[in-house]
């Protein structure tokens, strides 16, 4: 598939590479419509399905990872309209889908649907002008990607509702003492930082990369003898991948691991 709203490229010497995409409208600060949302599932899906891309980073430009969902292209839907068709949900729900880490780097805006689209990458690191928020109660409507569910599991119920209900930013720093972004780095050096964690990911056996995934994403989903319990079985599991053994063996004979990924 050929883009026109994203740039996608791979980044690292090693066997195991970071597929980087990159949201690019600029003129309409990244705005998320259809045609995009089609572009980044088939993105981070032929990526999801690339043995050599251990890990993938989404980013936007200096000026704004996303702001929002296209404004213009929904001003005159109706309510038949949004709730037959089910209105975007197809294309913003293959995030979701994909099992590699995806990292969500951060720069600029980074509001309405291009904070709930943060919100899904697995974690958000942040260059210092980033702002986050979620403003569509001044369009007359609420968040619709997640907004309401991801942001309270963040940053606890009191910033959220604030967040929500008066529709104000807040910048990276207070984003990154509430929880929402992982760290906050320099605007210069921000690409350099996520590549960074991407690649340490990209050098780790895949099963346990995936199996860390799926837990800690399970601990969202249920209660806690539940979450403990997927975890436990998912540990047990890992006993059975060549990775454990090449892991535990490189490390008691002083020695760098080569994992196979199996
Ligand atoms: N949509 C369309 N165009 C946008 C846009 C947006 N969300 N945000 C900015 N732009 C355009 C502006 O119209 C402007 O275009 P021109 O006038 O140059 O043609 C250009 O980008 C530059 O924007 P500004 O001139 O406004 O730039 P500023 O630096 O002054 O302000 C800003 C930046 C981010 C504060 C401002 O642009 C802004 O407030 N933008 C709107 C932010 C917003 O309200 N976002 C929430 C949209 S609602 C769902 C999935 C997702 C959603 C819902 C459901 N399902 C799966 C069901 C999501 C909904 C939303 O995100």
């Amino acid at each position: 598939m050929t883009y026109e709203m994203i740039i996608t490229r791979t980044e690292g010497a090693d066997a195991r590479k970071v597929g980087i995409v990159t949201l690019n409208r600029p003129k309409q600060l990244n705005a998320l419509n259809n045609q995009l949302m089609d572009e980044l599932g088939s993105a981070l899906k032929a990526f999801d399905a690339d043995d050599s891309v251990g890990c993938i980073i989404l980013t936007g430009s200096e000026k704004a990872f996303a702001a929002g969902a296209d404004i213009g292209a929904m001003a005159q839907y109706s309510f038949a309209d949004v709730y037959n068709n089910d209105y975007i949900t197809r294309n913003w729900e293959h995030i979701r889908s994909i099992r590699k880490p995806v990292i969500a780097a951060v720069s600029g805006f980074a509001v309405g649907g291009g904070c709930e689209l943060a919100m899904m990458c697995d974690f958000i690191i942040a260059a210092d002008n980033a702002r986050f928020g979620q403003p569509e109660i001044k369009l007359g409507i609420i968040p619709g990607a997640g907004g309401t569910q991801r942001l309270p599991r963040a940053v606890g119920k009191a910033k959220a509702m604030e967040l929500i209900l008066t529709g104000r930013m807040m910048d990276a720093l207070e984003a990154e003492r509430a929880g929402l972004v992982s760290r906050v780095v320099p605007l210069e050096k921000l690409m350099d930082e996520a590549l960074g964690a991407a690649l340490m990911i990209c050098s780790y056996g895949q099963p346990s990369v995936f199996a860390a995934k799926e837990a800690v994403n399970r601990s969202f989903d249920s209660g806690l003898s539940d979450g403990v319990m997927f975890e436990r079985r998912l540990f047990h599991a890992l006993f059975a991948t060549e990775d454990q053994k090449e892991g535990m063996d490189a490390f008691v004979n002083k020695r760098k691991p080569a994992f196979k990924h199996r």
